[in-house]
């Protein structure tokens, strides 16, 4: 939720700069640095190590300039690394185990046959180069390398106007402007603005060049800039080392195989999580959720899972129930309802601890020396929600533990299904520390102008300004000089604190739950989040450009491997409209993750409150839970290559020049195009149809590829879907629950394209268990005009039988159709010859045996 206003920023006078101040008062200066030469060079196994020396007087451009470097180059399986760190001092890196790579990961070539690395000797420069067309993707020719004790920068040279995605979290579009691109990463807790640095920090990039796609990646926690201008990109980071990542793809999905085989592949979602969720800031009691579960069911809109703000809470404690309005008998009551009926229900945590001592995660935390401190050593106190505040310490040996017990005393109590972790960039109320004296509760919810901190307050800025749109780092966040376990400082680990949150909190949830995959959605997130969570991309107003911009964000976190990702439908701040939130409701029904989340004080925005939207509600999620079984199937494709649910068009079609900047479109999987409108007043959509065949999801008719169109898109209509020529959807009859849902027969639409084939896959198992052995199912369904066969392995009993074969584009009426050996009867076939569309319907065979049908 949001947790700043600009008025109170203002109140202390301060303001935050915009880009264009920034880059007047910034100078990019690296033309006096004397750069670097190599000394020597050895090779060690599959690994190049060089020495690097400065080759003149130090420019000591923003601290000091080291003098001696140690360059490692090595080809490994998912990538090339070339790093680039202090010969003498150790600097502060992200530990390997931040990461988790996929261990299991083989390419078919080795990376030394897809990319080859050279550097000249003096002055020190290096190229990256692909074998397979000798394209040169990264080229530092030209460009100073600059390693100073608080400020490294290192700049490639890039084609003009180059297709750049990536770079988060950002609001912006999907495609980068390669030309004014100023991307700071400095995890922050903002209102989500346009182009400026957000709450997680992802310097990832793919680059699309002549159909072939590549990734850059730079790992680094510390504080920086990416900047695109000058047919360049530059690294400007305020300490660490260079550790770069070349992904050679070479394409956009198999660049994202290998990124996410190196940080983390997104992690297996429980089946229930795809239902439709609804949460707000600002439900009063119990009554109140009670109600609108009940409401939604009379409504007859799905709902699987009911969320609850930090207002459930006993003074905004962590771990505890506000014993007024959300007593623990009813709650208890709530929840096992909630299960009875098949429905879920998740709770917000943030990891600010009031300081309290009669509060048992304080006292526990203080015994356990889990808080993060003040150079002084004392407990670092900011403040947050519940008042004066402690903060987690993830690096301190006891923390996991304590906050394990915290979780698992309160889930003893209310069994809730999954954890909500908010404000972890970490988010706090003063501009660095409280004052390290500091109890009880200040005025709430914005700090107390008055106010004034018992400790003297020192931000130390690094030399190197980044460009993060609050101006000094320790801003509405935990000072820069705050103290973690092993000495490290906030400086060096601000962007990962939410990162290492969700892996703890993750670790938690599986202490208590053994066999359950945990439900966990954070907000902010790191190289390798994916792993243990999903991502809400924030709070922003409801407006019509958050809903455009919304696909862009999701679509940038597909690349980022953390596909289990969604906007707040119908928007967080300010009141929604009926009508957009009718829009959002039919755009969001196909978000990955799909909530609808409002701010407080706003008007409601729950789909029933309208008619028009409630019916818009019903029809949209009646298709997402029709295609459940294709979007699971999606999601277990993200966990074992990283590839995308939602696919930017730019990825599916890189020679298509009309689709490297289209973010208002978008593929679910490989089989199903979006085109929603987006904006007011609309009643059609202009579509852009990349080459093949496509046909309407609802009506069937079949549109020819490289076309435009103009959609209709009433507001009693469907969102516009097409299915794509040569793919088979597996579908499923919906009911009101996923759970229910899953019991239904499944269909199958088979989708033609001009050669009469199709293809597709379904993946099942119980949705929810950590280790599924062999009880899974992977069958595989290929057409031909000869018929269709469905094989693979069927590990998974689903005790559902297969009802409907719809086949699109089928040229002639077969005069005979047998399934499995068996002649369909006349009347469970319909051919329609003007849309050429065969069904056979009223069949009654297993999903958990392979099937031929023959024509
Ligand atoms: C940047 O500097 C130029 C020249 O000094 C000035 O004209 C311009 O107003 C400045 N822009 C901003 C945004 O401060
Ligand atoms: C681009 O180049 C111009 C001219 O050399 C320079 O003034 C400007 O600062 C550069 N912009 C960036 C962002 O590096
Ligand atoms: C549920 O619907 C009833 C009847 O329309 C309405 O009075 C009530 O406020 C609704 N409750 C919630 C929580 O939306
Ligand atoms: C500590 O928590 C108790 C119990 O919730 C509350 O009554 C008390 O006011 C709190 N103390 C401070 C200093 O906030
Ligand atoms: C903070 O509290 C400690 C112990 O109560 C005391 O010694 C110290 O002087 C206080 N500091 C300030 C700045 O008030
Ligand atoms: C940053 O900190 C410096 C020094 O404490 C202060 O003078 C300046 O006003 C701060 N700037 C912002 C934008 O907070
Ligand atoms: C939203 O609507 C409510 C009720 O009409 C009103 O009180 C509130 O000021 C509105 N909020 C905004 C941001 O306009
Ligand atoms: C199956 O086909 C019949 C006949 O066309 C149709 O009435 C029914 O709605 C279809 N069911 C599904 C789930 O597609
Ligand atoms: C479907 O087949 C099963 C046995 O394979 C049988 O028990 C059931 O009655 C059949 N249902 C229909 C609707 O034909
Ligand atoms: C994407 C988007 O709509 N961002 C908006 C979020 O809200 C602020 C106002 O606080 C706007 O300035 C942004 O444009």
């Amino acid at each position: 939720m949001v947790k700043w206003l600009s008025a109170s920023l203002a109140c202390l006078g301060l303001s935050t700069l915009t880009n264009a101040q920034y880059r007047n008062s910034t100078q990019i200066g690296s033309a006096d640095c004397p750069g670097y030469r190599v000394v020597s060079t050895q090779n060690r196994g599959n690994a190049i190590y060089s020495r690097l020396t400065l080759r003149g007087q130090p420019c000591n451009q923003y601290g000091k300039d080291v003098k001696d470097l140690i360059l490692k180059v090595s080809y490994e399986s998912s990538r090339l690394q070339v790093k680039i760190s202090d010969a003498e001092k150790k600097h502060w890196e992200v530990p390997a185990d931040f990461l988790s790579p996929d261990k299991k990961f083989r390419t078919k070539t080795p990376m030394k046959h897809l990319l080859e690395f050279t550097y000249q000797k003096n002055p020190f420069s290096f190229t990256v180069k692909r074998k397979d067309t000798g394209e040169v993707i990264f080229d530092t020719t030209g460009h100073r390398l600059v390693f100073e004790d608080k400020y490294l920068e290192l700049s490639s040279a890039l084609p003009e106007n180059a297709n750049i995605y990536g770079l988060g979290e950002v609001v912006d579009t999907f495609r980068r402007n390669p030309a004014d691109t100023i991307q700071a990463m400095w995890a922050r807790d903002v209102a989500d603005p346009v182009r400026e640095n957000l709450y997680g920090a992802h310097p990832f990039y793919i680059e699309l060049r002549d159909g072939k796609a590549h990734g850059v990646q730079i790992l680094n926690s510390h504080g920086m800039d990416v900047i695109l201008a000058n047919k360049s990109v530059a690294y400007k980071a305020i300490g660490g080392v260079l550790d770069f990542s070349f992904y050679p793809g070479s394409d956009a999905y198999e660049v994202i195989n290998q990124y996410t085989a190196t940080v983390g592949r997104p992690h297996q979602i429980a089946y229930w999580s795809l239902g439709f969720h609804q949460c707000r800031y600002g439900y009063v009691d119990i009554d109140e959720v009670e109600g609108l579960v009940k409401n939604y069911s009379l409504a007859m809109i799905p709902l699987e899972t009911m969320w609850t703000d930090i207002e459930y809470r006993d003074m905004f404690k962590d771990f505890t129930l506000d014993p007024i309005n959300y007593p623990l008998d009813r709650v208890q009551k709530f929840v096992s309802k909630l299960h009875k009926d098949g429905q879920q229900y998740v709770l917000i945590i943030d990891p600010a601890i009031v300081r309290n001592e009669s509060y048992p995660a304080w006292t526990e935390g203080i015994k356990q020396d889990v808080f993060i401190k003040n150079p002084d050593g004392s407990t670092y106190i900011g403040q947050v929600w519940p008042g004066y505040t402690a903060f987690p310490d993830w690096f301190a040996p006891n923390t996991e533990r304590w906050w394990t017990t915290q979780i698992a005393n309160f889930v003893k109590d209310v069994a809730i299904d999954g954890l909500w972790i908010d404000m972890n960039e970490p988010a706090s109320f003063c501009v660095g520390s409280c004052g390290s004296n500091r109890t009880g509760i200040p005025p709430y919810p914005w700090m107390d102008p008055d106010y004034k901190p018992d400790v003297p307050q020192t931000f130390p800025e690094p030399p190197y300004a980044i460009h993060n749109a609050y101006g000094n780092l320790s801003m509405k966040t935990v000072s820069t000089e705050a103290v973690h376990h092993g000495g490290l400082t906030e400086y060096q680990v601000h962007n990962l604190y939410g990162h290492m949150e969700a892996i703890i909190t993750r670790k938690s949830l599986l202490a208590i739950e053994p066999k359950k995959r945990p439900f966990l959605l954070g907000r902010s997130t790191f190289a390798g989040s994916g792993a243990h969570e999903g991502h809400w991309t924030g709070d922003n107003w409801s407006t019509w450009e958050q809903l455009k911009y919304s696909i862009s964000g999701i679509l940038s976190f597909q690349m980022f491997g953390i596909p289990y990702a969604g906007a707040d439908i119908c928007g967080f701040n300010g009141n929604t409209t009926e009508e957009l939130c009718l829009r959002w409701m039919q755009l969001g029904a196909f978000y990955p993750f799909a909530r609808n989340h409002n701010g407080k004080g706003n008007i409601g925005q729950e789909p029933y409150l309208w008619e028009s939207v409630a019916d818009a509600s019903r029809k949209a999620l009646h298709t997402r839970y029709e295609i459940l079984p294709y979007i699971y199937t999606q999601f277990q494709h993200a966990h074992e290559l990283g590839r995308p649910v939602w696919r930017p068009l730019a990825f599916e079609f890189p020679k298509d020049q009309e689709m490297l900047d289209n973010d208002v479109q978008f593929l679910v999987g490989p089989g199903i195009l979006a085109s929603p409108a987006l904006t007011e007043g609309a009643t059609t959509v202009d579509a852009k149809f990349p080459e093949g065949i496509w046909y309407d999801y609802y009506t069937w008719s079949a549109v020819n590829g490289h076309t435009k169109q103009i959609l209709a898109a009433p507001l009693n209509g469907h969102l516009p879907l097409h299915i794509r020529g040569g793919h088979i959807i597996p579908t499923q009859e919906p009911s009101s629950t996923v759970s229910q849902s899953r019991k239904n027969p499944f269909s199958l639409l088979v989708a033609l394209d001009e050669q009469g084939n199709a293809e597709g896959e379904l993946y099942l198992d119980d949705g929810q268990s950590i280790e599924v052995g062999k009880k899974f199912s992977r069958i595989t369904y290929r057409a031909t005009s000869r018929g269709i066969l469905a094989n693979g392995h069927f590990g998974y009993r689903s005790g559902v039988v297969l009802k409907n074969i719809t086949i699109l584009g089928i040229k002639a009426q077969p005069n005979q159709v047998k399934v499995n050996g068996h002649t369909v009867s006349h009347d469970q076939l319909s051919y329609d010859a003007d849309k050429k569309t065969l069904i056979i319907a009223q069949l009654n065979v297993s999903m958990d045996k392979p099937l031929r049908v023959t024509f």
